[in-house]
């Protein structure tokens, strides 16, 4: 019987921040924030960690980081880009498992437990999705791997930027000790702050109050927090959202553009689409599209009615249906379905009723 969990904790860097000096490399190596300098809506978004060591922080007003570091470039929020990035990370998740609980756009937990990746290695998968994190979107990520939630989110939070930390078993009452408490997920405004009056700091702060007392202080929350000081942790990894797509998407290292190349590279997409399927045998599906990129950023995704069939050729058809004969250089090719929702699954007119 298996009794070890397999919990990896992601969370990008500077998320916002990151995007923007990738996407503008003169920012690089200077201090960065994402927000307005001025304005009604004054406060920061995030910042690089450059701008960190002047003591800036998310959600700070503004005019406050630039009297920290006069030097402190803002950049306005562009949330597409963001959402951009977040949904290939989520698709690579997606590719290790199903059990996977977004916490935020660029946070999640995965549950690895059962996935055949890797050899089922968690460290192995956490450096593998962070490779190709990196790849496939050029930012970088850091992982905390673990046997539950709460330590493998301290995981994460203990080497970033770009880091991974793996807590085996053993020895965990004495590590969490000294993690600031700060790095405890969930903790609200109320708490932090009686903690703030009870100069808990530390993990280890917690240790000399019995579970009545913390029960006392905090309420209902007190129990968890007991439990949490000693790095136990029972909660599962929830699945938030019902997959309602299954893609793949390649990006090609050169531009490509004769039908010979566009066929192989649909090819490719389908067949890795198709295996990933086998694993939603019992979801129906609604629909089936192909994405494509062209070299000028524009995409266009053509997308039809499934009938029944999830054959290359049907993919092939749409592709050219909507790429006519003159091909414009193409940077991405994707294949993908939609499921019909669960729950409307009742809904479902079938054809021979
Ligand atoms: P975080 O993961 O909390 O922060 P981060 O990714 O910028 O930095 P870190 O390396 O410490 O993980 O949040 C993710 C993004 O969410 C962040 O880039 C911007 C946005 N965000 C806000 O807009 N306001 C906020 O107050 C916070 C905390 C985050
Ligand atoms: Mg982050």
């Amino acid at each position: 019987m298996k009794t070890q969990k397999k919990i990896i904790h992601l969370d990008m860097d500077y998320f916002f921040a990151q995007v923007e000096i990738r996407d503008n490399p003169s920012l690089k190596g200077r201090p960065v924030a994402i927000g307005s300098p001025d304005g009604s809506r004054g406060v920061l978004c995030t910042c690089n960690y450059i701008a960190r060591e002047f003591g800036v922080r998310s959600a700070m007003p503004s005019f406050k980081a630039k009297q920290l570091c006069p030097d402190l470039i803002f950049i306005k929020p562009e949330f597409n880009k963001y959402k951009e990035a977040s949904e290939k990370v989520f698709n690579i998740f997606s590719e290790y498992t199903d059990i996977i609980e977004g916490i935020s756009i660029d946070e999640a937990y995965l549950d690895v437990g059962d996935s055949d990746h890797c050899f089922n290695s968690a460290t192995w998968m956490a450096q593998e999705i962070r490779q190709r994190i990196l790849k496939e979107t050029g930012l970088t990520a850091s992982a905390g791997v673990s046997y539950n939630k709460l330590l493998s989110k301290i995981g994460s939070e203990y080497n970033k930027p770009n880091g991974i930390f793996v807590l085996p078993p053993g020895h965990i009452d004495e590590f969490i000790k000294n993690v600031p408490i700060s790095n405890m997920w969930g903790v609200g405004k109320v708490t932090q702050e009686k903690m703030n009056t009870l100069n808990i700091s530390q993990f280890g702060d917690l240790h000399k109050y019995s579970k009545l007392d913390l029960i006392n202080i905090f309420g209902n929350h007190g129990a968890n927090l007991y439990n949490y000081a000693r790095g136990i942790d029972n909660r599962a990894v929830e699945t938030s959202r019902e997959r309602k797509t299954l893609s793949v998407e390649n990006t090609f290292y050169e531009d490509i553009s004769s039908l010979e190349e566009i066929k192989l590279k649909l090819l490719d997409a389908h067949t890795q689409m198709s295996s990933r399927l086998k694993k939603y045998g019992e979801r129906f599906i609604k629909s089936n599209f192909v994405k494509i990129k062209f070299n000028d950023f524009t995409q266009t995704t053509v997308e039809t009615q499934f009938d029944g069939q999830l054959s290359f050729e049907v993919f092939l058809e749409l592709a050219l249906k909507r790429l006519g004969d003159s091909f414009r250089p193409i940077r991405l090719i994707g294949t993908g379905v939609r499921f019909v929702s669960e729950d409307k699954k009742g809904q479902l007119v079938l054809p021979f009723d």
